[in-house]
């Protein structure tokens, strides 16, 4: 049994969050997750109150195991999402793409538990200093929003920089990866991309199968002109994207624009040509469909196996 505080933390039987994945990660995710034994998480992302309102009372029928909200703060209705998350009695936030701060306050006060993802080891220690329970520290072979630094590099300088639990992000795919997540001072991981194939995931079947079809080399990095890097697979529209953020006659609003819904089209309506497919690197790693359980007992049961060896490699 592989046992950290963040079991202890959240409530749960392995140190592992789902990722808070936009057009993505709805109840049913989050409860296949969280009923096998891990964190299940329900992405606000741009969607409105009403929606992140109807997906928690959803998932409180599905569940009576712990499961979190995932509030991005670039969303227009992040504000409103912070207050829907007390007003429902949420026990858990993530926070993505920014800093908390403006709401950690009222989170606290409500008892919530707050687990920013920090893509630097000198805001997961603001996050710290501000009441965080844990922090996420993830690493830009994550798909979706990314900071600048790999895993290897984030996850030890940002577990020494603070006393509570760092968790791993970015990268991670199998139970070698979350062995080697806890090597560099991890007490939990979090994955996205490899839940994106769970059977109890409602994405269209075509981004699936771009997942399962993926090699190593088949994610880029689009929106750094933006100021907002996105990671996402090789597609028609990530190079168009990309050839417009080359384009210096582009202005930045039509390169903005160009991308409104494309998340959307490619999640509701796997649109291969203009959907814009969020993916991490290690997508050429995931082959399979399975159940959330069996990934997570896969997962943990080759970590397990593999922390057990690792003794070999010292002669003595
Ligand atoms: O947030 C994510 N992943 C996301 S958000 C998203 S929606 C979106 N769409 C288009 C453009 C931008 C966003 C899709 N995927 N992951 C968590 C994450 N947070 N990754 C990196 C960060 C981060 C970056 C900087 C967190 C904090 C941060 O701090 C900056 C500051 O304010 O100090």
């Amino acid at each position: 049994m592989i046992h950290t505080r963040v079991n202890d933390i959240l409530g749960i039987k392995y140190p592992i969050i789902q990722g808070g994945m936009a057009w993505i990660a709805d109840a049913n995710l989050a409860c296949a997750v969280s009923n096998a034994g891990g964190l299940g998480i329900i992405a606000s992302m741009n969607a409105g109150p009403d929606w992140v309102r109807a997906e928690i009372r959803k998932a409180q029928k599905m569940t009576d195991k712990p499961f979190g909200v995932n509030i991005m703060l670039l969303s227009p209705y992040a504000a409103d999402v912070a207050k829907v998350v007390i007003e429902e009695g949420v026990k858990i936030v993530t926070t993505g793409a920014g800093s908390p701060s403006p709401y950690i306050k009222d989170w606290l006060n409500a008892e919530i538990k707050v687990i920013p993802v920090v893509a630097s080891a000198a805001l997961a220690k603001m996050m710290e200093k501000i009441g965080a329970s844990c922090v996420i520290a993830e690493g830009c072979e994550a798909g979706g929003h990314i900071g600048d630094l790999t895993t290897m590099a984030i996850v030890p300088q940002a577990s020494d920089m603070v006393n509570i639990p760092v968790i791993a992000a970015g990268g991670i795919g199998d139970g070698r990866g979350i062995a080697a997540a806890l090597m560099l001072g991890a007490e939990g991981v979090q994955l996205g991309t490899r839940f994106i194939v769970a059977k109890e995931c409602t994405v269209h079947q075509n981004y699936k199968d771009k997942i399962l079809n993926a090699k190593d080399t088949d994610t880029v990095m689009t929106g750094k002109r933006l100021g907002h890097p996105v990671r996402c697979l090789k597609t028609t529209f990530s190079r168009q994207f990309i050839q417009k953020e080359y384009d210096l006659n582009c202005t930045i609003q039509e390169i903005e624009n160009f991308g409104v819904g494309a998340l959307w089209l490619a999640a509701v309506e796997g649109n291969e040509e203009k959907g814009c497919f969020m993916s991490g690197q290690i997508a050429g790693l995931i082959s399979k469909e399975q159940t959330a359980k069996e990934i997570i007992e896969e997962l943990f049961t080759s970590a397990e196996q593999i922390l057990d060896k690792a003794v070999k490699w010292i002669k003595k």
